[in-house]
């Protein structure tokens, strides 16, 4: 049987969405997020110090291990909620399991110099996401044959590296990376076909909160007016095969599958 969907709430140690000129405040303003979060029924935690977003400035290492660390060894030391780090460097995947974090969420699926090999010998999960191109490249004219054909072949790869490098197939969750590389149709694609992803039996995880894509269904909807269809998606989503949901929103999340799953 299934188990329950599980609920990770997005965590960003950045300046751009903490800034007050002082680390010192960031981190407990974020160790605050996190708490609320847990207490509105997130299972996960997932602390990202380095922004995704095309055209966002490259964080350097110092940088981003400075805004994670000390977030993480706070939650280990004060909650017991499974902690995952939203990194593609493996020095802060290697620090960051040392701190106490479980999951290794990499938007890049292990493919930085050296990731593979570290991973092998850190003990935590790790997250899979695909991608077509890179942050900076990927949303300039996408192209796939079949989306979803294309994202299990590289699912197929990557799982082929890990298994290489030693990192057994039971540690690894498959994502197939809303809006990184996808055209408003490639993401309908991927939603409405998300259970042919459960080819792998791998864990699924997928992440839509607040993205474009939410906005162009809802007419061209601005950053802080996507939340109920941000919900809306993720519970299609879990409908279709996803076993974990990556969300802003905890408290109207967890609403929302409670009445899934009340009802079967
Ligand atoms: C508003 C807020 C608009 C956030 C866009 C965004 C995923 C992910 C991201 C995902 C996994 C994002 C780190 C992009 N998306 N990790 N990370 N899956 N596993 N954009 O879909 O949230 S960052």
């Amino acid at each position: 049987m299934a188990t329950q969907p599980k609920i990770m709430g997005i965590l960003n140690v950045t300046p751009d969405s903490f800034f007050d000129g002082g680390q010192h405040f960031d981190v407990a303003d974020a160790i605050q997020n996190a708490q609320q979060m847990i207490e509105q029924g997130a299972d996960i935690i997932d602390i990202g110090g380095e922004s995704t977003r095309p055209n966002a400035d490259a964080v350097p290492l110092e940088e981003e291990l400075s805004r994670v660390i000390p977030v993480i060894e706070a939650l280990t030391k004060t909650t017991n909620i499974v902690i995952s780090i939203d990194t593609s460097k493996p020095e802060v995947m290697t620090q960051a399991v040392q701190a106490g974090a479980h999951i290794i969420n990499d938007v890049c699926a292990l493919s930085a110099e050296g990731a593979l090999k570290i991973v092998a010998d850190l003990k935590a999960d790790v997250c899979l996401m695909h991608m077509q191109g890179t942050p900076r490249s990927m949303q300039n004219n996408p192209v796939y044959g079949d989306v979803v054909e294309d994202i299990k072949y590289f699912f197929e790869r990557r799982i082929n590296a890990c298994v290489d490098a030693g990192i057994s197939k039971n540690r690894l969750i498959l994502d197939p990376g809303f809006g990184f590389g996808k055209t408003y149709e490639h993401n309908l694609e991927i939603l409405r076909r998300f259970d042919e992803f459960k080819f792998f039996g791998l864990p699924l995880l997928a992440g839509l909160s607040r993205k474009t894509m939410i906005g162009q269904m809802l007419g061209g909807r601005d950053i802080g007016e996507r939340m109920i269809g941000s919900v809306t998606g993720a519970i299609m989503a879990v409908q279709n095969g996803a076993n974990i949901v990556r969300v802003h929103d905890v408290l109207e999340m967890k609403d929302a599958l409670m009445v899934l799953n009340k009802v079967g």
